[in-house]
């Protein structure tokens, strides 16, 4: 049985969406959250999949306001290109700080015969280290901790990628060779759901917890602990697992799990988790990947439980324009299986050119979408797309070539061309809106997440070529572990990109 995640007595959803776990601290495709504290500052990185730079970090002095800082893996020999589908690459991970040093652990699922990889920093804004990789240690979603003697235990989910085979496992580690100093062995396997995940170990008084996240990251997601005088166990299960979930629920964010606590200057805990913000009619649709919410943690007879609106979350501005003027890509810009360096080169007098993939690159230029609602425009010429995307077989865009404006559509193995016209103007600006959907989500409707209008804009205003049902662009749809991007693209010949304009509508 759930303990009451929180003593709230009204539960309905217009209770729910004024409590403060409704808005997610970090929004968008910024999944798997770890978080550390140091001093009065707190870290916080997230998977990043096919994305190259990879694992973004951010910083807080507060837990409820984040400014991304930088990407944990800029450089491919730390992030190896693999085949770069979608949803492969890096996956959950955890960050942890010690003696000056950040260390950062993580899997690439596209080079997983390597095991575990390892990069370290002390300055966590700058350059990380060459990684250090655990070949014994294959599986995903590793953990570092260190007991009172400085022994550093690698906590993991050992998974067998032919067999499918998992358990969670641990080892002693030499963190300067990457080499277990003895044999591993299994550790708590959880509550008894399926996909014992994310092991995160903490040790607190007397106690070591040992946190896992299990049920998968869907809708049977949930949070589960337990706790041991070793960190190599024997583990106790809490009474009361799961000590948090929403599964069965009617709270509008779904999915939880997948936590990392993190205990404050003034000695009270917290725990960052993920979450996703599905809408329209049933099963419901989740479109911006798997977002990072807050919450607080309380102790009761030695165990956690989740305090969901302790922190009350405001809505921050996602907004942005770029006009490429700055002498470096904004860190927000991230190419799927590729690296922004061979997809783009910077034009002196502002502006990007984004090389076909003919010419070797990946063709294209990502930045996650962070609302439920938004307006983004891009000015274009000579030949150039401008797309909304989940992954390469599931998008919408409008696209210039050859003087001729199209809207189109991928959805899986389908691609349509759904307007077309001459263009006006040697530089012409797209414009994408995503608005509520149009036929409400009445408990038996068939209502999409949102509707997503593609235009040009014509003597100042928008003409609208195409509007479409979100949910083809949804994770439920295209299946995976990410979210939507914006992309600017070129065609078959190099794309101009003078401009890119962003504009959240919060609820
Ligand atoms: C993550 C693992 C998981 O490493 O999905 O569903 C993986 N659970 O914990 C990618 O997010």
């Amino acid at each position: 049985m759930t303990q009451p995640a929180t003593n709230q007595a009204d539960r309905s959803p217009t209770a729910l969406r004024r409590s403060g776990s409704v808005h997610p601290i970090v929004s968008g495709f910024y999944p798997d959250p770890t978080i550390c504290p140091v001093g009065e500052d707190y870290y916080l990185a997230h998977s990043s999949f096919e994305y190259f730079p990879g694992a973004p970090i951010f910083h807080s002095k507060d837990l409820v306001e984040w400014t991304q800082i930088g990407n944990i893996l800029t450089r491919r020999n730390q992030f190896r290109r693999g085949d770069g589908k979608p949803s492969a690459g890096i996956y959950g991970s955890t960050l942890r700080h010690r003696e000056g040093r950040f260390w950062f652990i993580t899997t690439n699922v596209s080079d997983y015969n390597a095991g575990q990889l390892i990069v370290h920093t002390a300055d966590p804004a700058g350059e990380w280290s060459d990684p250090i990789h655990i070949p014994e240690a294959i599986g995903i979603d590793p953990d570092l901790c260190w007991d009172d003697t400085g022994q550093c235990y690698l906590t993991w989910h050992a998974l067998d990628f032919t067999t499918g085979e998992q358990s969670i496992r641990q080892a002693p580690l030499d963190l300067a060779t990457g080499r277990f100093t003895a044999p591993d062995y299994p550790l708590w396997q959880g509550s008894g759901l399926p996909a014992a995940e994310g092991p995160h170990l903490y040790q607190i008084g007397d106690y070591w917890y040992l946190s896992l996240a299990e049920g998968g990251t869907e809708r049977g997601h949930c949070i589960t602990v337990a706790r041991s005088t070793s960190p190599r166990g024997p583990f106790e299960s809490c009474p009361s697992n799961p000590i948090f979930s929403r599964r069965s629920t009617i709270h509008p964010v779904q999915n939880v799990g997948h936590a990392d606590l993190v205990l404050t200057p003034q000695g009270e805990w917290a725990a960052v988790y993920l979450g996703v913000r599905p809408r329209g009619s049933t099963p419901g649709f989740h479109v911006l990947g798997r977002e990072t919410f807050l919450a607080g943690i309380e102790w009761r007879d030695g165990w956690p439980v989740f305090v969901e609106d302790r922190f009350d979350v405001p809505v921050t501005s996602t907004d942005f324009f770029d006009d490429f003027t700055s002498p470096e890509l904004d860190m927000r810009w991230i190419v799927p299986g590729g690296e922004p360096a061979t997809a783009v080169q910077l034009a002196e007098s502002g502006g990007i050119t984004i090389l076909p993939p003919s010419s070797g690159g990946a063709g294209l230029l990502c930045t996650r979408v962070r609302d439920l609602q938004w307006t983004a425009e891009a000015a274009i010429s000579g030949s150039g797309r401008f797309l909304l995307r989940l992954d390469d077989r599931h998008w919408y865009g409008l696209s210039l070539e050859a003087g001729r404006v199209k809207a189109q559509a991928r959805i899986g193995g389908v691609q349509q061309d759904l307007a077309e016209i001459p263009a006006t103007t040697n530089i012409v600006t797209f414009r994408i809106d995503v608005v509520p959907p149009s036929s409400a989500p009445v408990p038996v409707g068939d209502a999409g997440p949102d509707e997503v209008i593609l235009s040009l804009i014509d003597g100042g205003m928008a003409r609208e070529l195409a509007r479409l049902d979100g949910r083809y662009l949804s994770t439920e749809v295209a299946s995976g572990f990410t979210g939507r991007v914006l992309a600017v693209a070129a065609n078959s010949h190099p794309a101009v990109i003078h401009s890119v304009s962003y504009q959240g509508h919060p609820d």
